[in-house]
């Protein structure tokens, strides 16, 4: 498993960390998923080998939010 935390500086409130959580939470391979509203973060763990950091982008910006690294 791989661990990373992505920074989403749009977050602000409840509907965003579970539009987020939901989204990622979509994708095979996704192992873990937790929006913390307060810092703005969205961490992720995840098996590398089934999905990647461009898959996990993705879905953030399906939903609207721009990923800042
Ligand atoms: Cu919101």
């Amino acid at each position: 498993m791989t661990s990373m935390t992505l920074s989403v500086p749009d977050i602000s409130c409840g509907h965003c960390k579970s539009s987020i959580e939901g989204a990622v939470g979509e994708l095979s391979g996704i192992d873990a998923v937790e929006v913390h509203i307060d810092e703005r973060t969205v961490d992720v763990t995840f098996d590398d080998a089934t999905v990647g950091r461009a898959a996990i982008v993705a879905a953030i910006e399906g939903q609207g939010y721009d990923v800042a690294q």
